[in-house]
């Protein structure tokens, strides 16, 4: 299959420019002006930006969380991704107690069969015996260059400070890293009880019993053992100013210390689990929407580059099926939130057009850091002869109202329900193949690829 896009404006990291892209197979043959090579299928990008397909490397298909399981499968989820402009998401394999990590990436990679988009892991480790530490080696050999490890949730996937501090030497000895859950799990256990005890059993409590201290100690913390383990480190989902105030100080001591966060903590507050008649319950998630102060912070995290990429931490559940287990209290509503489809038309309105980032930051936050920051860059994350043929047509004039009765995830609310954007996908090629065009689906079950990522070379 060859196609030729004809008239477009490449926007990357780093470039804007007017040319023409010959794709042949799955990857990127030739770029240049007036190009007029024979196509099978020619595509006319006028008035549209040419940009490489987004990546999400924070996503939860199919997860068990709660005692539930999230309700985007690996087809639903990435076929959701797909019609929002990602063309490559990492998900997260969980060691379950007990559990050899090789026996995990096996069940996730069974699970991930139906993927329409390609797609890689990081594995959750949730115990890591001395005698085990050789197995992240051979799971980094395949292509897994990250592990996921929780400071929260003790009894269930916390892991305490001397194993954090194994992973993460071994890690910083066998090209990968970890990417850290920060959150002070003992103290918020405590805060939980006492909540539950004093009858607080709304949605609210769930932010009201994890406050901003318990991620910005979390965060210092687990700073400090890497520096101890002389190891990289990256912090997920940063929620507030004061964890930002960290990861920005190690940066500047010149330490390999990284940052994510996610649309969620850039444009909902505290005040959306306030929201009456158990609605609340959509916004449960963790670490919890915060403040409102905290988001012009955020998005200065995301200028100033002491936080690298954006990533939606896709993790949904149905309000009327799922949220609802916790009516009565709030500790037992399942933690997580619809986004996958979201993540680039909410980060190019209230990013670009409102005037807080650049188009190339853009296209950086969306997709080439988070592609070099996970070891797949130039072959994601580019525009550029010999890279994958992932490529989003973005219309920068598209006006759209994000609605749970539209979007393409399979669960039965959004959390920007109404919100107004303009800007999103009018074509997306995945490895050469148009899968969505003008909000139609083209593509096919099962046609994602795994992505096997290189080591750690710390590029962002
Ligand atoms: N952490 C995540 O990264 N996702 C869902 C829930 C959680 O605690
Ligand atoms: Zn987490
Ligand atoms: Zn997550």
């Amino acid at each position: 299959m060859s196609i030729l896009i004809k008239n477009g404006r490449i926007i990357t990291d780093e470039k804007d420019f007017q040319s023409d892209i010959y794709i042949e197979d799955e990857k990127i043959s030739d770029i240049g002006v007036g190009l007029s090579l024979g196509a099978e299928h020619i595509i006319d990008a006028k008035g549209l930006y040419i940009i490489p397909g987004g990546v999400d490397v924070h996503t939860h298909m199919e997860a068990p969380v709660g005692g539930t399981i999230s309700s985007d499968d690996f087809e639903t989820g990435t076929r959701a991704a797909a019609f929002g402009g990602t063309t490559s998401i990492i998900d997260f394999a969980t060691q379950s107690h007990g559990q050899k990590i090789r026996e995990t990436l096996d069940i996730w990679w069974k699970k991930a069969e139906k993927a329409v988009v390609d797609y890689g892991f990081h594995m959750i480790v949730t115990d890591m015996p001395e005698a085990d530490l050789k197995d992240m080696d051979e799971i980094v050999r395949e292509g897994v260059t990250s592990f996921k490890l929780f400071m929260a949730y003790p009894g269930v996937l916390m892991t305490d400070d001397a194993t954090i501090f194994r992973v993460m030497q071994q890690a910083g000895k066998n090209g990968s890293f970890v990417c850290m859950h920060a959150e002070n799990g003992g103290a918020i256990d405590v805060l939980v009880k006492q909540a539950v005890a004093g009858g607080k059993k709304d949605p609210v409590y769930h932010a009201l019993t994890r406050p901003d201290t318990a991620e910005a100690e979390a965060v210092y913390r687990s700073i400090a053992l890497a520096r101890m383990a002389d190891a990289p480190l990256y912090i997920v989902h940063v929620s507030t100013y004061d964890a930002l105030e960290h990861i920005a100080e190690a940066r500047d001591r010149g330490l390999p210390v990284y940052g994510e966060t996610c649309p969620h903590y850039l444009l909902l507050s505290i005040d959306d689990l306030k929201r009456p008649d158990f609605e609340g319950a959509k916004y449960v998630l963790t670490p919890p929407l915060r403040e409102k102060r905290h988001q012009e912070k955020l998005w200065q995290g995301l200028q100033r580059n002491n936080l690298q990429l954006v990533s939606t931490d896709h993790c949904p559940f149905c309000f009327q099926e799922q949220k609802t287990i916790g009516r009565e209290d709030f500790t037992k509503i399942p933690n997580g939130g619809p986004g996958v489809e979201d993540r680039l038309h909410l980060t190019y309105h209230h990013g670009v057009n409102e005037g807080r980032i650049s188009l190339h930051r853009w296209v950086e936050l969306v997709s080439t850091a988070p592609a070099k920051m996970f070891g797949l860059y130039p072959r994601k994350g580019a525009i550029a002869v010999g890279s994958d043929a992932d490529i989003v047509l973005w219309d920068p004039s598209k006006e759209h109202t994000i609605s749970a009765q539209s979007h393409h995830m399979n669960v039965d609310y959004s959390m920007y329900e109404g919100f107004s954007v303009r800007g999103g996908a009018e074509t997306v090629i995945s490895r050469g193949e148009v899968i969505v065009d003008k909000g139609k689906w083209l593509g096919e079950k099962g046609r994602g690829k795994y992505l096997k990522r290189d080591q750690y070379t710390g590029r962002v």
